[in-house]
């Protein structure tokens, strides 16, 4: 298998925790090259060919040749989770399925707004108002899976899956845009249950080795 993506891209971290979990290491399992940003390769006609997006994380796995990181992590829990790693029980997919929409077609489309307009965004053309009004509907959002969280322990019950790795990489942005920017974000709640699942992640899965510590912040 090849993976191409810089790792400080926040969906190809999700690809690298999944691949994590599934006990398939880079160097040995697969191979993984830096593309995007500064690595460029992602505008190269070979890589358009894989990935007319010209985006990262894409996968090439045999024949199979993908793009979505989300459904790059549905992708190799069908094809190589051995071990039932995740549970595929209808009620445990479906429910990190829903998760994995909401958290592309939802979440990300609001928070991406404070995360791009701080570190990609030059200071001096930054829209502030608007990333504030961002950062606060988050707040609002990640409410509802705090909700969720305060009666199983993750996302789809109370079993670890994919819905919860899309999710924690998100939710780890938000602290760390709130540490870095308190004044541009506004205020953070105090969400208990997402709290105690971040720490659970952190002490039960391969979080940790992935999510990066501070933001990458593009000058
Ligand atoms: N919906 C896509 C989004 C992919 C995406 O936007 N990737 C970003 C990095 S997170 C990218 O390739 N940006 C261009 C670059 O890094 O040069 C996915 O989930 O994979």
């Amino acid at each position: 298998m090849r993976l191409w993506g810089r790792k400080s891209s926040i969906n190809v971290q999700k690809v690298l925790w999944c691949l994590s979990e599934l006990g398939l290491e880079e160097g040995k399992d697969f191979e993984r090259i830096d593309a995007g940003l500064h690595f460029g390769l992602n505008r190269t006609p070979e890589f358009l060919k894989l990935n007319p997006n010209g985006l990262v994380p894409t996968l090439e796995d045999g024949d199979v040749t993908l793009w979505e990181s989300n459904t790059i992590m549905r992708y190799l829990v069908s094809q190589h989770d051995k071990q039932k790693q995740f549970p595929a029980d209808i009620v445990s997919q479906y429910s990190s399925e829903k998760w994995l929409d909401w958290q592309v077609g939802t979440m990300w489309p609001t928070l991406r707004i404070p995360f791009l307009g701080l570190t990609r965004v030059p200071e001096a053309e930054r829209q502030y108002a608007l990333i504030y009004k961002s950062y606060q509907d988050t707040n609002q959002l990640l409410g509802l899976l705090d909700q969720t969280l305060a009666n199983q322990k993750y996302c789809s019950g109370d079993q670890f899956h994919i819905g919860d790795i899309a999710l924690a990489l998100c939710v780890h942005r938000w602290v760390l845009l709130n540490k870095a920017f308190p004044e541009k974000t506004g205020p953070r709640p105090d969400l208990k249950n997402i709290d105690a699942w971040l720490k659970r992640l952190e002490t039960e899965t391969h979080f940790n080795e992935i999510a990066e510590k501070e933001l990458n912040i593009v000058k």
